[in-house]
């Protein structure tokens, strides 16, 4: 046991326990949670790093304290990868985390009662992308566009076209958080111009499919401003990262400092900036590249033993499975009877879902995780049949006994980064 470990045990056995517990549960089971991941050694190290007891207010060589040339390196190094792994001009590293860094954005360039497009969250839209409950939400008109069962469950750029022409937002943002195919970047950025709006990407949850060259990078179409958290299929620790084209760098650096934020996380920033160095190494790019065949894999697998997914299937690292249609329970039912064999998911409204979202229509499953993790196709069809026959006997004990044990032996093979 390392030495801060060792005094974490001794002086505070409470937290010390659940951190165990925590371990041991990431260890036993596998995650399937699309917006989850088994993050590096190195960037653990990091997160529990010297760096924590730092404030930096400021910029690289523009700080409000003193003590700032290891802070500096490491931000300029952040910022550096991040600009070459995306191919952009700018890159601001301090957000603290995915919604502070959509609200920098906004709060950049909007004035409130200001117009946006977006995709409706009951759609797979994100919370911060306007959904009414939010504080972002109230203060700006969020104009939503949503997907269409007509449209085999994609998004219909003649209703976001209209939508545009009639609102002419300031901002048309393309992202989602549940949503399982690629984004048509050149149609958003044609209608986007004909409106003269800004062109805005969230793409938290695919960021290291974009990274890894599989999936498209809104910048090849002309995107003005990207953002992306760091921990979902980045692999890094949780934090936010804003994008852009260098005209916008001063507006987007002052609205996240001073205007959004203090001190930004530097411990945090050190370990984007390990992320981002892993990230562009050659294996990452095969890491991307198996998110999606892995996901491919389990959506062939459910398909083919009757099971409805949104959109009927995948272009991502993300399924959207119909739990109502498929298994005649809702989206709660499915993930706690997939937490009974240790594989972690978790409840989703669906489109036009009848449902509430406690209580919703389906469940979301991703491959980041599993992927980070060493798990290939043959795993993922495992897995496949497993979530359908647990699914299809949630109310047999036994079986759920049986199929749990049979994921513990096979995660059992596969060690979790860093444990
Ligand atoms: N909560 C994240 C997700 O699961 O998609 C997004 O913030």
């Amino acid at each position: 046991m390392d030495r801060n470990r060792e005094r974490l045990a001794q002086n505070d056995p409470d937290v010390f326990s659940a951190l165990v517990g925590e371990e041991d549960r990431q260890r036993r089971g596998i995650e399937l949670i699309p917006s989850e991941n088994y993050t590096y050694p190195e960037v653990l190290a990091a997160l529990g790093s010297v760096f924590t007891n730092k404030y930096s207010e400021g910029y690289p060589g523009r700080r409000y304290y003193g003590g700032q040339e290891f802070t500096d390196q490491i931000e300029n190094l952040a910022r550096e990868r991040a600009c070459a792994l995306f191919r952009c001009e700018h890159a601001n590293v301090q957000p603290l985390s995915g919604s502070p860094m959509n609200q920098a954005v906004y709060l950049a360039f909007l004035k409130p009662g200001d117009p946006i497009l977006s995709m409706d969250l009951s759609h797979g839209g994100h919370l911060t992308h306007g959904a009414p409950v939010s504080h972002m939400g109230k203060i700006f008109n969020f104009v939503r566009y949503r997907t269409h069962p007509e449209e085999e469950g994609r998004i219909d750029f003649g209703e976001v076209r209209e939508l545009a022409l009639a609102a002419r937002p300031k901002i048309v943002l393309a992202g989602y958080t549940s949503y399982p195919r690629d984004y048509d970047y050149a149609e958003f950025k044609k209608i986007a111009d004909e409106i003269d709006a800004i062109t805005m990407a969230d793409v938290s949850h695919i960021g290291g499919l974009i990274a890894g060259g599989a999936l498209r990078n809104p910048f090849d179409y002309g995107f003005d401003i990207v953002t992306t958290t760091t921990h979902k299929s980045l692999r890094g620790p949780r934090g936010g990262m804003v994008l852009c084209k260098k005209k916008f760098a001063k507006t987007i650096d002052q609205s996240v400092f001073p205007g959004l934020q203090g001190g930004p996380h530097m411990n945090t920033i050190a370990a984007i900036a390990i992320a981002l160095g892993k990230a562009q190494a050659p294996e990452f790019s095969e890491y991307a590249m198996t998110c999606v065949s892995n996901a491919r894999a389990l959506a062939r697998t459910l398909i083919s033993q009757g099971a409805s997914l949104v959109t009927g299937g995948t272009d991502n690292h993300m399924l959207v499975l119909d739990s109502v249609q498929s298994f005649g329970i809702n989206g709660r039912v499915a993930e706690e009877t997939l937490d009974q064999v240790a594989i972690t998911t978790n409840k989703q409204i669906i489109p036009d879902d009848p449902n509430p979202p406690l209580r919703p229509s389906g469940i979301r499953i991703g491959t980041p995780a599993a992927t980070t993790r060493g798990f290939r196709e043959v795993e993922m069809e495992r897995l496949g049949h497993w979530i359908v026959e647990a699914l299809a006997a949630h109310q047999d004990a036994a079986a759920l006994e049986r199929i749990r044990r049979e994921v513990e032996q096979l995660c059992s093979g596969f060690p979790v980064p860093g444990l």
